[in-house]
């Protein structure tokens, strides 16, 4: 049984241009993203309690994933979770930030400026292909980098934003000048979402 599906587009594949091009968006979603589900089911057939989990619970858990297909379920669960969060905090729209999140923005990182100076610095510092991510940490912001498709949930802090730097979510348009696709990318960042993400995150965290 398949229990992971790909998590369908709020805005069609051109929306984000010219700072995301249809290409690039059309291709990272229906085939990467894609493939990173179809090795993920694949892996988890017949291991019905991990396929009832959520992907962040599974992310989370994955001391508890068999050590034979844990590597599989690491690199493509985490594909998965990735792309899925990559995805809803992304909008064509001009989206604010809310309150409660800069509040917490400026308390824990300065500022939105600061915080954009650190996403790009980790994002740049991530050597190969990897992730930025900006998560909620014991109660407090962070800014990070990981490897591959590793990601905080797998160190129990939750992320809220975060950016693809593998080289096939800008090569086509910016090839090696990564930090031009950062710099359009923080222009389509959709802080609605990323504020109510941070708005889950804290009930997750509290408890
Ligand atoms: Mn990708």
């Amino acid at each position: 049984m398949s229990q992971f599906t790909l998590p369908k587009l709020e805005f069609a594949f051109d929306a984000l241009e010219p700072h995301i091009d249809a290409v690039t968006m059309e291709i990272h979603h229906t085939k990467h993203h894609q493939a990173y589900i179809d090795k993920l089911n694949t892996a988890l057939e017949g291991q019905s309690e991990l396929e009832a989990l959520s992907i962040e619970d599974l992310m989370t858990n994955l001391d508890q994933v068999p050590m034979e297909i844990e590597t599989t379920v690491r690199n493509n669960g985490g594909g998965h979770a990735n792309h899925s969060l990559f995805w809803r905090t992304l909008s064509p729209k001009k989206t604010k930030v809310s309150a409660a999140l800069n509040n917490q923005i400026n308390k824990d990182i300065g500022d939105m400026d600061k915080l954009e100076d650190q996403m790009f610095e980790a994002a740049l510092g991530q050597f190969g292909s990897g992730w930025a991510w900006l998560s909620l940490e014991q109660g407090k912001l962070h800014v990070c980098s990981t490897p591959n498709q590793d990601n905080p949930f797998m160190k129990g802090s939750v992320p809220i934003l975060g950016v693809d730097v593998w080289e096939h979510a800008y090569y086509l348009k910016y090839q090696n000048k990564r930090a031009d696709y950062l710099a359009a990318w923080w222009k389509v960042v959709d802080w609605q979402a990323v504020s109510e993400l941070f708005e889950q995150a804290q009930t997750k965290t509290l408890t």
